[in-house]
């Protein structure tokens, strides 16, 4: 196992989560959220869970915070309901009190904040108006930036505008899995580049405070085709475009991949050429959401973009995902390699769901333990070959609502129960305690 000594000195290592995944969000006058909504429809989340208590963070953030002692960094992010219920309008001043509270504790801890602004709960009155296939949430979006910035940014070390666009515009809008469960292709195309649109505005409201290490948080994924038949070729690099490519490329050149404009060109929204200055303007660091591979093969008879994962024989987690520590490795070289160059990397998640169990008041994740170790020695092996990664944040710090699986999926390193809300540290946090400990520098 590495250890913390085998990083470069100023590296960090946090854990993450989200607001809605955590908080509760039936507490402190948050308003309801499109999740709220797409939850209430039997059929989009198993058990028709909600975050309404989720893991009564919103309580008992001290102590949970009190788990992350040793830690560098925590990454989590302000609910945009929260802070204002409506989306825009009247303030819940004890919305922003809990952040200004919160930001605190995270600093008395001696925890860097990284913060990110939207981690998927849109204010439903938002969302009744058309949601991110609007082109004004982009104004909403930055007016939302400026109030949260007023409270708590004279604290925070790094912010994160969007967490994972490709989950907000085409997981949500083109395939239906998440809220507001569309299958659309325009609506889908039309989040797409509102969600650039709105990064790009909050990117300038941000800099025009004078707030700096400002970033984006994308989700990627190591493909691979299915065979070496030309047409799962095509396919694979098709995906690419549509999984890989789809946000790092317009954000770093103001481009679209060639497989979008082929599939979505036409439903941009008119004029979308104007708005690609403002959301290609530099940024200081990008964050790097890695936990998986797919291997993709042709799937002609099926509609834009004719592709279709198959599963193949190899240790999956419990959410069916393979377990491919080297694509970690893939990815950042790539992204060093293509478009990011010096500018720093953070993996600001990677972690694995299985079925943990309480057993005698511990938990044995040993499959856990092997999925962290191989993943930061993927990271340890992209520095030695030159990429300017800053730190490690697991997802997540503990289990909590993982979206349309629910309560089901446990990510933490700690372990909820959600029934009397205790915690119980796993053994992968004990190891990555031991990992990262300063005065030995780590075991
Ligand atoms: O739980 C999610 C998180 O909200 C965004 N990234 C992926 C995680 C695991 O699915």
């Amino acid at each position: 196992m590495l250890k913390r000594a085998d990083f470069p000195e100023n590296f960090l290592f946090g854990a993450a989560t989200s607001a809605y995944q955590i908080e509760g969000h039936a507490f402190g006058g948050a308003g309801p959220t499109h999740w709220d909504t797409f939850a209430a429809k039997p059929g989009n989340v198993v058990n028709n869970e909600n975050g309404a208590v989720a893991c009564d963070h919103y309580h008992r953030y001290e102590q949970d915070l009190d788990l992350l002692l040793g830690f560098d960094a925590y990454r989590f992010s302000t609910s945009w309901a929260r802070v204002l219920p409506e989306g825009r309008g009247p303030v819940n001043q004890e919305g922003l009190d809990f952040y200004d509270r919160l930001v605190d504790a995270v600093l008395e801890r001696g925890l860097k904040p990284f913060l990110t602004l939207y981690h998927w709960e849109l204010p439903a009155t938002l969302a009744d108006l058309g949601g991110w296939t609007n082109r004004e949430i982009a104004g909403w979006f930055g007016d939302y930036t400026d109030i949260v910035m007023d409270r708590i940014g004279d604290r925070v070390a790094s912010v994160a505008t969007i967490n994972e666009p490709w989950c907000v515009s085409y997981l949500s809008h083109f395939l239906g899995h998440h809220a507001p469960g569309l299958r659309d292709i325009g609506a889908t195309a039309n989040a797409v580049h509102n969600v650039l649109l709105a990064h790009g505005v909050a990117m300038e409201r941000l800099r025009a405070r004078g707030q700096d290490n400002l970033g984006i948080v994308l989700n990627f994924e190591a493909l691979r085709p299915g065979s070496q038949k030309p047409e799962d070729l095509a396919a694979a690099a098709t995906y690419d475009d549509v999984m890989n490519r789809l946000f790092i490329q317009p954000l770093m050149t103001g481009t679209y991949p060639d497989a979008i404009m082929a599939g979505l060109g036409s439903h941009l929204p008119q004029r979308w050429q104007d708005d690609m200055d403002l959301i290609s303007k530099p940024m200081d660091w990008l964050g790097v959401n890695y936990y998986t591979r797919q291997t993709i093969v042709a799937a002609p008879s099926e509609p834009w973009p004719s592709t279709r994962f198959i599963t193949t024989d190899c240790d999956k987690t419990q959410m069916g995902w393979d377990i491919y520590p080297e694509g970690l490795h893939e990815t950042l070289t790539w992204l060093t390699d293509e478009f990011t160059g010096d500018m720093p990397l953070f993996v600001t998640e990677n972690g694995m769901a299985w079925d943990d169990k309480v057993i005698n008041g511990t938990v044995n994740d040993s499959e856990r333990m092997d999925y962290i170790s191989r993943h930061l020695q993927q990271i340890h092996r992209a520095i030695g070959d030159g990429c300017n990664v800053q730190g490690f944040f697991y997802w997540s710090l503990m289990d909590n609502y993982e979206w349309a699986f629910g309560y089901d999926k446990r990510f933490g390193m700690i372990h909820v129960d959600f029934e009397t809300q205790k915690r119980t540290p796993k053994e992968s946090y004990h190891l990555l305690k031991q990992v990262i400990r300063r005065d030995r520098g780590g075991i």
